[in-house]
């Protein structure tokens, strides 16, 4: 999957730098994820001192940075220092984690309530299809309530973080929301 989710955010830096975030819960599959990811060509990592945030290029003109949210209000004060000129959104859930489904809810809540974030598109990755006891993509919009947000702001993709499937999906379809949202840009300045 390396190669073609390479390619994908190659093309999706063509226009110009996009920074990308990806949060979630701990114990979500986020370093997992990020792991598939070194395989990429021109991977780079710059870990945050003092502040568990984790930066990666993992090709030029793009920036993926990384941290676990839930439970550490304390660091919250510091978010929107990253919140700036978001491009994209990747949050991960743990998909057989029913009981924490509520804080993802509320940390989604969250982070869509500051204002740089409100119009960054957003895909969710429903991580650890392959537990036996993983939730559908549909249970788990419908327990996040996002049915309530815009159509189109969001879409949710079935993966398995440790074999990498479902993640060249998920980069791919935040390439085109996030190219559909600066085409929409521009053409309100114009
Ligand atoms: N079964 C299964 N386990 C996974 C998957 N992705 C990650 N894990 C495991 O879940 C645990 C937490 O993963 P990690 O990437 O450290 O989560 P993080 O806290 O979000 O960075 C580790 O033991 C991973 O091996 C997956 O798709 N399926
Ligand atoms: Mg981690």
């Amino acid at each position: 999957m390396g190669k073609l989710l390479s390619k994908v955010l190659k093309k999706l830096s063509s226009d110009g730098p996009k920074r990308i975030l990806m949060l979630g819960l701990d114990n979500a599959g986020k370093t997992t994820i990020l792991y598939q990811m070194k395989h990429t060509e021109d991977y780079s990592t710059v870990p945050t001192v003092g502040f568990n945030v984790e930066t990666i290029s993992p090709c030029r003109g793009v920036s993926l940075t990384v941290w676990d949210v839930g439970g550490q209000d304390h660091l919250r004060t510091l978010w929107h220092h990253y919140f700036d000129h978001v491009d994209g959104l990747i949050f991960v859930i743990d998909s057989s984690d029913r009981q924490r489904l509520s804080i993802s809810k509320a940390e989604l809540r969250g982070i869509y309530h500051h204002e740089t974030m409100k119009h960054v598109p957003l895909v969710i990755i429903a991580n650890k299809q392959d537990n036996k006891d993983a939730l559908s993509t549909d249970t788990i919009l419908e327990k996040l309530e996002l049915d309530q947000w815009a159509q189109g702001s969001y879409n949710i993709v079935p993966c398995c973080a440790l074999t990498g499937d479902g993640l060249t999906n998920a980069f791919t379809l935040l390439a085109k929301m996030i190219r559909k949202q600066s085409k929409g840009q521009r053409s309100e300045t114009n």
